[in-house]
């Protein structure tokens, strides 16, 4: 695969694709996370996406957005501190060779202040609270905190002179309002890789999500809880859009190992070996691969991804 297509792979939508290649000899990525709750699966597609661009040659930093968490009401400074630390340790067991950088660490100055006032001066709350859909806690009574965070997220991307931003789609209302208003701070053109979100394991209408224990596979759910979650996810013949598996497939494990083996026994037809996600799919399709048998090979497959950053966090 040529370094583009690898930057380019299991996107559900890029801005500006066309200037992928001229950024791919000084450009930075980064993708922020705030911190709180457990570092999950659909952390971990970011995550690879970040090893993507690093393989490509890219430099990547990761941003521990500790300001936004709090901003948008996960808990006090005590809680979110704590987070940090968690996360900060998670992130280095990935082995992904990242600058790790916390947001405090560069928001507090004036010219940060200043060009979020510029930004402000521009934008109708109605778009700000828009922007914030899919991401803020207790969207019906947003506070002004919720408003203030989407302009943080613009402005962080300036200040960190990134020219690759990665996220989940559900940061997409967000990044354009930065690409509509960008001119007013300055703001240098980037390419925005979007990953697809991982819907909850619990089945369509919701999210992986760090508040929702059940709909999650974290890293570090132990082998047996893992074993235990996927044998009770969702997980539809003939659904194949709303199918957590076959997603944790496509963005996870195909894009670690390039293959997925699923044991079988002989009297019911013998192993399986998919060298591509596309075969997978389709033999779920068909009926020729049973839902037992792909949660079987999921499973085993996210214990071998898994058990060396559950090691590493200890
Ligand atoms: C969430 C959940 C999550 C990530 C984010 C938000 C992203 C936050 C963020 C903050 C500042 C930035 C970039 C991203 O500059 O997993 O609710």
């Amino acid at each position: 695969m040529s370094k583009e297509d690898l930057i380019k792979r299991n996107c559900a939508e890029i801005i500006n694709e066309g200037k992928i290649k001229g950024f791919m000899k000084r450009g930075f990525a980064y993708c922020g996370y705030e911190c709180s709750g457990e570092i999950h699966l659909g952390h971990l597609v970011t995550i690879l996406k970040l090893l993507d661009l690093q393989k490509a040659g890219i430099k990547v930093k990761v941003l521990l957005a500790d300001w936004h968490t709090w901003l948008n009401q996960k808990g006090d400074w005590k809680f979110v501190n704590t987070q940090v630390n968690h996360w900060e340790k998670g992130f280095k067991a990935f082995g992904l060779k990242t600058e790790i950088i916390k947001g405090t660490s560069f928001q507090k100055k004036p010219d940060y202040f200043e060009d979020i006032l510029k930004l402000a001066l521009k934008l109708t709350v109605n778009r700000g609270v828009r922007a914030m859909q899919e991401v803020a806690r207790n969207i019906e009574n947003a506070k002004i905190s919720q408003i203030i965070y989407p302009l943080m997220q613009i402005e962080d991307v300036k200040k960190l002179g990134i020219n690759f931003v990665v996220g989940g789609l559900d940061q997409r209302k967000i990044y354009a309002l930065g690409i509509d208003q960008g001119k007013e701070i300055g703001l240098q053109e980037c390419v925005y890789l979007f990953t697809p979100i991982i819907p909850s394991l619990k089945g369509p209408g919701s999210k992986m999500s760090s508040s929702d224990e059940s709909s999650l596979i974290s890293i570090r759910d132990s082998k047996e809880v893992i074993k235990k979650k996927i044998k009770k996810a969702y997980c539809k013949k003939g659904d194949k859009e709303n199918n957590p598996l076959l997603l944790i497939a496509k963005l996870i494990i195909f894009s670690k190992f390039g293959k997925l083996d699923v044991k079988r026994d002989d009297k019911f037809g013998g192993n399986l070996n998919f060298d591509s996600y596309e075969k997978l799919e389709k033999a779920f399709e068909s009926g020729k691969l049973h839902s037992a048998d792909l949660k079987q090979g999921v499973a085993g497959a996210l214990e071998k991804i898994i058990a060396p950053i559950r090691m590493g966090w200890k």
